[in-house]
């Protein structure tokens, strides 16, 4: 790529293309300029005062820390500032109207896996855009193909924003001597069929029958009825994951598990499962609970919790071909029905 594509003037190509188009760049260009500001708190951590201790809870019950609650201003700051009508944010219990009259809506998780911050694992920021409906909070309980635009920032050893606009998904690093979010990859595509997947295998026991089969004959690679050998990650960073996912392909799954407070997952559906949706559709890949795609999946409280199954075609669908036929009323069984089931029997 030869001419440096700066995110300024990718908006300003893009804009004109899209409903809404410039009051989109103007969100986008807001919440890329508070992060430029936010990777700088993160990089600086206790050299600031950054402790990571926790204050309250989120509006989900979460331990809140002091870079939680820093980062939502700042994001909260930023759009303030833009033409945004109402704001849903993990880190507040209810949607905050903020100019009624202006024709976006925008959905944000301030600061993913802040948990990993301690041990300078990359963590980030995930946003939704949608157009503002009549009534302004309706437009939250729309179904995600609502959505106009989304994306996320990874604070890693660079600074990266993933792009999904115009039905495209693009990379920029941000260039530290410029303070410019610089484009570096056009147009990605998710491989459609990758053999390694991510989950937190140690709530095996908690998954349900259809998981535990699709898992189970990941690890049997070769030696059972797999053409291939998976390799395993879980970073515990939803952005480290989805990245890595646009580069290499791959399947993330959070499902729905038997612990208490699990029963639809652990990821929120307005601002992380959504943006990550459209993210993955619009670069080739999928994402769905394991029984529905996601976009089609509309909240019906703020902070709604979701299964989150997400990246290559052929990852994703073969989860949900292992749901399919079952009912759900038995997922949590243990039936030797899964164990037979498997996808190849
Ligand atoms: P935190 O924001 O509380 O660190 O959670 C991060 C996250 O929501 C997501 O980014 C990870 O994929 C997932 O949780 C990790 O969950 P487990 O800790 O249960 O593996």
């Amino acid at each position: 790529m030869d001419e440096r594509v700066t995110l300024r003037s990718h908006l300003d190509r893009a804009a004109p293309l899209m409903p809404q188009g410039t009051a989109v760049a103007e969100v986008i260009a807001a919440l890329a300029a508070a992060s430029v500001e936010l990777a700088a708190l993160i990089a600086d951590g206790p050299l600031v005062g950054i402790t990571g201790q926790s204050g309250g809870v989120n509006a989900d019950g979460d331990q809140q820390k002091d870079i939680d609650v820093a980062a939502d201003e700042m994001m909260r700051r930023a759009l303030r500032h833009a033409p945004v009508a109402a704001l849903v944010s993990e880190e507040a219990a209810l949607p905050e109207t903020l100019d009624p009259a202006a024709p976006l809506c925008v959905a944000i998780d301030p600061l993913d896996g802040s948990s990993n911050l301690e041990n300078n694992i990359s963590v980030g920021t995930i946003f939704s855009i949608r157009p503002r409906g009549n009534d302004i909070l309706s437009t939250f309980f729309e179904p995600g193909t609502a959505q106009c635009a989304a994306g996320f920032v990874v604070y890693g050893p660079q600074t990266t924003l993933v792009l999904a606009l115009n039905r495209q998904v693009d990379i920029f690093i941000l260039d530290r001597r410029s303070q410019q979010f610089i484009l570096v990859k056009q147009g990605v595509k998710v491989r459609s069929d990758t053999p390694e997947f991510a989950i937190n295998a140690s709530n095996r026991r908690h998954w349900h029958g259809p998981v535990r089969a699709y898992i189970d004959e990941c690890l049997a690679g070769t030696n059972g009825d797999r053409d291939a050998d998976f390799n395993m990650r879980w970073i515990g960073s939803l952005v480290a994951e989805a990245l890595r996912i646009l580069v290499r392909g791959g399947v993330f799954l959070y499902p729905a598990d038997a612990r208490p407070g699990y029963r639809e997952g652990r990821l929120r559906l307005l601002y992380e499962a959504h943006p990550m949706a459209l993210v993955m559709e619009w670069a080739g890949g999928s994402a769905s609970t394991g029984r529905r795609r996601i976009l089609e999946l509309g909240a019906k409280t703020p902070h709604q919790r979701v299964p989150l199954i997400m990246g290559s075609v052929r990852g994703v669908r073969d989860v949900a071909a292992i749901h399919e036929g079952i009912e759900p009323m038995f997922d949590n069984s243990d039936a030797p029905l899964f164990a037979r089931r498997g996808l190849f029997r």
